[in-house]
């Protein structure tokens, strides 16, 4: 079947705003009023490989328009592609420039790029010393990608011929011997063709000299020019769901010196400046509560001296409640801050912020605003996550049953891309790929993909354990049957769905204990080409066992020729093994009632962990260090609370005080916890460090105008702020003369809409305004799965605070994991708590 692509011949205005001009400012970028180019001041990092936030960036009119400006071995390069090396990068002062050299070691080809102003353009080239090594000829090319969200709806015209930006991918395809395939990361491969031995590329969806993106809208029309060879437009979408718009040009074989050369113009809008962002709650607040909106400013934008509240009437007008001054904070990144205070406004009732001519999506102000900001995390979100189940909602399935067939024990000597490894031995009683007992039932998808971590369900499973402890959390909406594996949101069962979703993560961690006398470290897709599943989990692996006597890809329909999929990584480790004994210890009491037979093992399992990891020598996690836990002492705790034998609570106190002489802050949250279960003597030996944490909390404002901590790790740090927020609670509810409320509030309204960048809430479908658009594992039809909760704001370097809101395919912005999502029930019971007990 034909399609026509209707081409509009656009006349375009070729007269670009001038008079603006760049210059190298002391942060290393390229700065013109309206538009940045950073040149490689991110770089790949190589951990999760190409992360699209590394190469050249152009920042414009305040959004990051387009990354990985270098030069790439593929048309569209996906995530696991190969990447350059930086070996060298060089800013010219005098000369107004920057350049790069770049390396790919497997080829011995290096490239230099580089970068200068000129006038109101921006000239890159790419020169090479050496031609091209002959397996890159035709492969090698200078590519830029440009965000799909910021130009769907838009027009490109390439030599004057228009087409629309594809909302959806439907490039012509070249198919390609495997033979011809780059290398993916370490020799993996992200595509399954069943057996064909092929690849495919996309064709270029336009080619040219001289391109055009957006020429009818001001605020993204940029061209690129280019000297020599020609220009592709390409759409990485169909290979990758999360590829971008790619801009190319081919180095030519046989050629040295200048290969490429680029000439890119950004349309300014003249004296550009950035609109205020008020950041402020989504959801709201508690009459009593501080409230403190802060004001995001361009730094060519001067702050007002006030702002206003504006109430609704019950006729539906705003009028103004209270007018009050904007006080300047001073520069944090690129912005300048100034802080709107509006704690005096406590009538409850629906109400803006205004801002010049600016208002605020609408809020609440009022005593029950929190209560029903958790609910979608436990009815919604967790039971999407379960494994090895069939999950409903109405009419929707969200997913069958999954990894029926789990799983083997992992073969020695492998690397796993995800960072797993294996040495020369199991560590275990299993053969290399052997299948282990019992791994198919329990277990939550660790995030918008579909392992499953020990280490993260630890913190969620103590998570809901202190919420049910805590806050006697004991909602019934959802039905679960394990017996029958079946989930059904909105469905009440008669019993509490923590308890429910407790079991759940302890069925994946008990399983461990049964098969193997301990903990290991991960249960996973050994291929690439599952990793990335997008679509129903049911499908990731053909759900049946392996049988030699079949040949691969044939079923009889009770077994598989395929081999199994899901590989368990067996390293031990002392830590991920008292991490599990902590789990089990909380979750033998919570069960208890619910489970009989479930929490005697789960108290019996800790115990014997106990005795195991004291008769043999500490086993060094050699997994990473995410997720490392406080080992012996948190277990020491955990056993004590569940047992009260003062043996545990003397050895918690004999780690502890050492513990908290070398970083309170770290161990403070493990620290208070305790206070309800130890005797005055404790609680007075932990006031110092209290009072120290005080002074850090009040501290944070020195660093940033919103008073909480802000990472600027790879990862946007919203657990961090939220496991902070619920140690200044608990502090709160054991120290009161020294830590107020106002710390926790202050970690919510961060979350909810109060940080920089952006004020969206990181809760999903909760606020007035959430992250709508997120990493679930249904990312790819631009959803959300309610009560989620994101990562949040990555600091690009060395001053870009981002979190996409329409686009979800930055895991470090966007990505849903199963322990913030286990702190996030737990924070929203603390402060409905709070309320409760200031009363
Ligand atoms: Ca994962
Ligand atoms: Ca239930
Ligand atoms: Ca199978």
């Amino acid at each position: 079947m034909f399609f026509t692509v209707i081409l509009i011949l656009v006349s375009v205005n070729p007269c670009f705003s001038q008079g603006n001009s760049f210059k190298l400012n002391d942060r290393e970028y390229f700065e013109m009023r309206g538009f940045n180019v950073l040149v490689f001041e991110n770089q790949y990092n190589g951990m999760f490989f190409d992360e699209k936030t590394a190469g050249i960036l152009l920042i414009h009119h305040g959004v990051r328009t387009a990354t990985g400006g270098a030069v790439r071995l593929k048309p569209t390069p996906e995530q696991w592609d190969q990447i350059p090396v930086v070996t060298e990068r060089k800013v010219n002062r005098e000369d107004n420039s920057i350049d790069v050299t770049l390396r790919y070691a497997d080829f011995d080809f290096t490239s230099h790029v580089h970068v200068k102003p000129q006038g109101s353009s921006v000239m890159i080239t790419v020169t090479l010393d050496k031609p091209l090594p002959e397996k890159l000829a035709g492969r090698a090319g200078f590519n830029i990608e440009f965000l799909p969200s910021e130009y769907f709806g838009k027009i490109y015209l390439m030599d004057n011929i228009s087409g629309l930006f594809p909302l959806y991918p439907a490039s012509s395809m070249d198919v390609k011997p495997m033979a011809t395939q780059i290398t993916q990361f370490a020799g993996f491969s992200t595509f399954d063709d069943h057996g064909r031995a092929e690849y495919v590329e996309p064709k270029p969806i336009a080619e040219g000299k001289n391109l055009i993106l957006a020429p009818e809208d001001p605020e993204r029309r940029i061209s690129i020019q280019t000297a020599n060879g020609t220009l592709m437009l390409l759409d990485g979408r169909a290979v990758a769901q999360n590829g971008w718009y790619v801009v190319r040009t081919l180095i030519p074989s046989d050629q040295t010196g200048k290969v490429v050369e680029w000439t890119l113009t950004p349309n300014i809008i003249p004296n550009w400046t950035r609109p205020p962002m008020i950041a402020h709650s989504q959801v709201g607040y508690y009459p009593d509560q501080e409230k403190i909106a802060v004001i995001e400013l361009d730094k060519n934008d001067k702050p007002l001296q006030n702002a206003s509240m504006l109430r609704l009437t019950n006729s539906g007008e705003w009028i103004e409640e209270f007018s009050g001054e904007v006080k300047t904070w001073g520069t944090y990144l690129r912005y300048n801050y100034a802080r709107f205070d509006f704690s005096s406004v406590k009538t409850p009732g629906i109400y803006v912020i205004k801002y010049g001519n600016q208002k605020t999506d609408p809020f609440q102000i009022g005593e029950n605003i929190f209560d029903n900001a958790w609910q979608q995390t436990l009815d919604v979100w967790f039971p999407v996550q379960m494994d090895h189940m069939y999950v409903n909602e109405a009419y929707r399935v969200w997913h069958g049953a999954a990894h029926l067939d789990d799983a083997l024990q992992a073969p020695i000597n492998h690397q796993h891309f995800d960072g797993f490894s294996m040495g020369d031995t199991t560590e275990t009683k299993y053969k290399p790929l052997e299948r282990i007992p019992g791994m198919n039932a329990g277990g939550w998808f660790d995030a918008g993909d579909y392992d499953l971590r020990t280490g993260s369900h630890c913190i969620t499973i103590s998570n809901l354990v202190n919420s049910w402890e805590h806050f006697n959390v004991n909602r019934d909406e959802t039905l679960v049957n394990q017996g029958q594996r079946f989930v059904d949101i909105h469905h009440p069962d008669g019993k509490p769905d923590i308890l429910q979703q407790i079991e759940h993560g302890t069925l994946f961690l008990i399983a461990q204990q049964r098969a193997f006398g301990r903990a290991i470290t991960t249960v996973i897709e050994p291929n690439l080409h599952q990793y990335h599943h997008l679509g129903d989990a049911v499908n990731i692996t053909d759900n049946l066992n392996y049988n030699p006597n079949l040949k691969e890809y044939e079923s009889d329909g009770k077994s598989s020729g395929t081999k199994d999929d899901r590989w368990v990584f067996t390293n031990k480790s002392s830590q991920t093994n008292y991490s599990s004994l902590v789990s089990l210890a909380g979750a033998s009491r919570a069960l208890k009632g619910y489970n009989n037979s479930l929490a005697e093992e789960c108290l019996a399992t800790a115990k014997k962990i106990w005795i195991d990891e004291h008769n043999q020598p500490v086993q060094p996690n050699r997994q990473g260090s995410r997720f490392t836990g406080t080992g012996e002492m948190e277990a020491a705790l955990q056993l004590y609370i569940s047992t009260k034998e003062s043996g545990f609570a003397d050895r918690f106190k004999e780690l502890l005080w050492p513990a908290m002489e070398r970083g309170y802050i770290m161990y403070m949250r493990l620290a208070v916890t305790a206070v309800p279960y130890m005797d005055k003597a404790y609680k007075e030996q932990l006031t110092p460090y209290v009072q120290k944490f005080k002074t850090a909390n009040d501290d944070m404002f020195k660093q940033n105008p919103f008073g909480v901590l802000i990472s600027t790790g790879g990862w946007g740090g919203n657990e961090g702020v939220i496991s902070w927020a619920i140690t200044n609670y608990l502090l709160y509810k054991s120290f009161p003369e020294i830590i107020g409320p106002e710390y926790t509030e202050r970690g919510m309204a961060f979350i909810y809409g109060c940080h920089p960048g952006s004020n969206v809430s990181f809760v999903s479908g909760v606020g007035t305004h959430s992250a709508e658009v997120a990493y679930g594992n249904n990312r790819a039809d631009f959803t959300f799965i309610a009560g989620g909760v994101v990562p949040g704001i990555l600091i690009l370097k060395p001053d870009f605070p981002e979190h996409m809101g329409k686009w979800p395919f930055l895991w470090g912005e966007n990505e849903y994991v199963i322990n913030i999502c286990a702190e996030y029930i737990y924070l929203v019971n603390a402060i409905i708590d709070l309320k409760k007990t200031e009363k």
